[in-house]
C-alpha cells in the first residue's frame, strides 16, 4: 500500500483589495489543519494568491502585472514554503507567472516534502477572449492575459508516485488525462476558478456546472485508473460567484470526498496509489488494448 493523505484545501473568494499577504495567512491556516489531519500533500486552487483578476479588464500593462509573480518562492510566499518544509508536507498552488523573459502564464507549482518546486506546469486550455466582449454579462479574458502553457503534460516522481497537474478548464479535456495516463500517471491534482453562472447562457444552473465539473474529473479519474483531486477558489469575489465542488475522486471514478461550502474549507482523503494498479494493468492497460492506428484524427485536426 502506498498511501498519501490528501488536503484538498478549498479556497473561499479572495477580494480585488485583498494583499497577497492576507491571502497566504489563510493558506497557513488551512495548511496547518492539514498537518493536523497529518496530510502528506495539500492540493490550493488556480490562481491562489489573487482574486480571479481574468473578469476585469486591464489596458495598462502594469496594472496587469501587477497581478503576476516574477518568481516562486518570493516575498509573499516564502512563508508557505517555510512552514511546508517544517511540517514536511508537499503542496500544490497555482498562481499567474510572468517569466524573466516577459512571458504571462498561467501557472502552478508541486514541491516535495522538503519544500522544493519540483514540478511546474503551465494552463494548456485557457477558456474566454482575447477582446472586450460586450454580449457577455461579465468578462472571462485569460486569452489576453495569458498564452497557452509550453511544458506540455509531465509527471513527476513524488511521495513514491507518478503525479501530474492541469488547469481549471483543462480538467475538461480528456487528452488532458490521457496525456499523463500514457505516462503511468497514479494522481492528478488541479485547481480551479469556475463562476456559477455561465456568462454567455443565463438560464444555466449552478447544479448543471458543478456536474459538468465533477463528470468531466470522475470520468478522467476512470478511464485513466488514477486519483484525481480538484479543488476550487469559491464563493463571493467582487460580486462575482464562484463555484466550490471541490473533490477527491477514486481511481475507480467514484467521489471519496467533497466541500460543503463555497469557503476556506480543507476536504482529507487517505488515498492508496496501489488502488491504480488494476484498472492499469486490466481494462485500461493501454498498450494492450489502445488503436492508435484510428487515433490520427486527434492530433491532426
Ligand atoms: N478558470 C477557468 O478556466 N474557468 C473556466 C470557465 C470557463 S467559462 C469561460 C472553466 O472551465 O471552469
Amino acid at each position: 500500500m502506498r498511501e498519501i493523505v490528501i488536503g484538498g484545501a478549498q479556497m473561499g473568494p479572495i477580494q480585488k483589495a485583498e494583499p497577497r499577504t492576507a491571502v497566504v495567512e489563510r493558506m497557513l491556516a488551512l495548511l496547518e489543519q492539514a498537518v493536523a489531519e497529518k496530510c502528506d500533500l495539500v492540493v490550493f486552487p488556480e490562481l491562489a494568491l489573487t482574486t480571479f483578476f481574468p473578469r476585469w479588464w486591464m489596458e495598462d500593462q502594469a496594472e496587469i502585472d501587477a497581478w503576476f509573480e516574477t518568481e516562486m518562492p518570493n516575498a509573499a510566499t516564502q512563508p508557505l514554503f517555510d512552514r511546508a518544509r517544517e511540517t514536511g508536507t508537499a503542496i500544490t498552488f497555482g498562481y499567474a507567472e510572468k517569466t524573466p523573459e516577459g512571458r504571462h502564464f498561467n501557472t502552478s507549482i508541486l514541491t516535495d516534502k522538503q519544500g522544493a518546486i519540483i514540478g511546474k506546469y503551465r494552463k494548456v486550455h485557457l477558456p474566454g477572449h482575447s477582446e472586450y466582449d460586450t454580449e457577455r454579462a461579465f468578462q472571462h479574458l485569460e486569452k489576453k492575459y495569458f498564452e497557452p502553457g509550453d511544458l506540455g503534460f509531465p509527471v513527476w516522481r513524488n511521495l513514491d508516485a507518478w503525479m501530474g497537474m492541469c488547469i481549471c478548464n483543462d480538467r475538461r479535456w480528456p487528452e488532458v488525462y490521457r496525456e499523463m495516463g500514457l505516462q503511468g500517471v497514479e494522481l492528478i491534482t488541479l485547481g480551479y476558478n469556475t463562476p456559477s453562472v455561465n456568462s454567455q447562457l443565463s438560464d444555466e444552473g449552478l447544479e448543471k456546472r458543478l456536474y459538468h465539473s465533477e463528470l468531466s474529473m470522475t470520468a478522467g479519474a476512470y478511464q485513466n485508473a488514477c486519483w484525481v483531486v480538484g479543488v476550487a477558489k469559491a464563493g463571493d469575489e467582487d460580486g462575482h460567484p464562484l463555484m466550490g465542488g471541490s473533490i477527491i475522486v477514486d481511481p475507480d471514478g467514484f467521489v471519496v470526498a467533497r466541500a460543503q461550502t463555497e469557503g476556506d474549507e480543507l476536504i482529507v482523503h487517505a488515498c492508496d496509489m496501489d488502488a491504480c494498479n488494476f484498472g492499469k494493468t486490466t481494462i485500461f492497460d493501454f498498450a494492450r488494448h489502445r488503436r492508435i492506428e484510428h487515433y490520427s484524427r486527434i492530433t491532426s485536426q
